[in-house]
C-alpha cells in the first residue's frame, strides 16, 4: 500500500489526484511542511513524499510519473524510449520549469515569505514569464483535448493542478484555449475524489 505524506491543497494534490486516477489503495498522512513527520520522509522538510514499503520518493512530478509507470493499465503514460514518452516528459518539464517556477515565485513573494524577505521588483518578471509560458502552452496544445492529444496522461494531472493553483491565487489565465483546457482536465472525477480525501485528512491538522 502507498503512504502519501502531504499538506492538503498544496503540490500534494497532484499526487492524490494521480492515486485516484489509478484507483490505488493509499493512506494519507496529513502534515505540514517542516513538521517532524515531514523531515522524517524528506531531508528538506518539503512535501509531498510517497512511501512504498521501506522506500520513499520525493518531488511530486517524480512521484506522479512513478505511479503512472507502475500502473500501465490506467493508460496515463507511454513506454520509455518512445517518441510519445519523450513528448510527455517534455510537457512535464515545461510544467515544472516554465509554468510552475514563475507561479511559485509569485506565490512565495506575495503570500509566503515574511515581508522583510520580499523583493517586489521580481513580481513583474514572474507575471511576464507566466504569461509567455501560457502563450507557448496554447501553441503547443493547439486544438488538442489533452496535452498529448486525445489521451489523458500524467502530464494533464500536473498541468491541471498548476492551473488550479493559478486560479486559486487569482493569477491571470489567458488565452481562453488554455483556460478551457484547465477547466476540462479539472472536471475529472478523480480530482473531486482527491479533494474530498484531502479535506477529510485536513481535519487531522486542525
Ligand atoms: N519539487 C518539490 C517541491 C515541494 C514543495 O516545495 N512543497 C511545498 C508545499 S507545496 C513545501 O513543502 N514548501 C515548504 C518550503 O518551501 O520550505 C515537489 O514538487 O514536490
Amino acid at each position: 500500500m502507498y503512504v502519501l505524506y502531504g499538506f492538503p491543497g498544496s503540490r500534494t494534490t497532484r499526487v492524490t489526484w494521480m492515486l485516484e486516477e489509478i484507483g490505488a489503495d493509499y493512506e494519507f498522512v496529513a502534515t505540514r511542511p517542516h513538521s517532524k513527520i515531514a523531515y522524517s520522509v524528506n531531508p528538506s522538510g518539503k512535501l509531498p513524499a510517497l512511501k512504498i514499503d521501506n522506500e520513499t520518493i520525493i518531488d511530486s512530478i517524480a512521484i506522479c510519473s512513478y505511479l503512472a509507470d507502475c500502473h500501465p493499465e490506467a493508460g496515463l503514460t507511454y513506454s520509455p524510449g518512445t517518441i510519445e514518452r519523450a513528448q510527455m516528459e517534455s510537457w512535464l518539464q515545461f510544467a515544472a520549469l516554465d509554468l510552475e517556477a514563475p507561479l511559485w515565485m509569485f506565490n512565495r513573494q506575495t503570500m509566503i515569505l515574511p515581508k522583510a524577505k520580499r523583493t517586489p521588483a521580481i513580481l513583474d518578471v514572474c507575471t511576464e514569464d507566466w504569461a509567455n509560458a501560457l502563450k507557448t502552452m496554447a501553441a503547443r496544445l493547439g486544438d488538442n483535448t489533452y496535452a498529448m492529444g486525445a489521451r489523458f496522461t500524467v502530464a494533464d494531472v500536473v498541468l491541471g493542478h498548476i492551473g488550479r493553483w493559478a486560479a486559486q491565487i487569482k493569477y491571470p489565465i489567458e488565452p481562453q484555449s488554455v483556460s478551457s483546457y484547465f477547466d476540462r482536465v479539472q472536471r475529472r472525477p478523480a480530482l473531486s475524489r482527491a479533494l474530498e480525501r484531502e479535506s477529510a485528512a485536513a481535519t487531522a491538522l486542525a
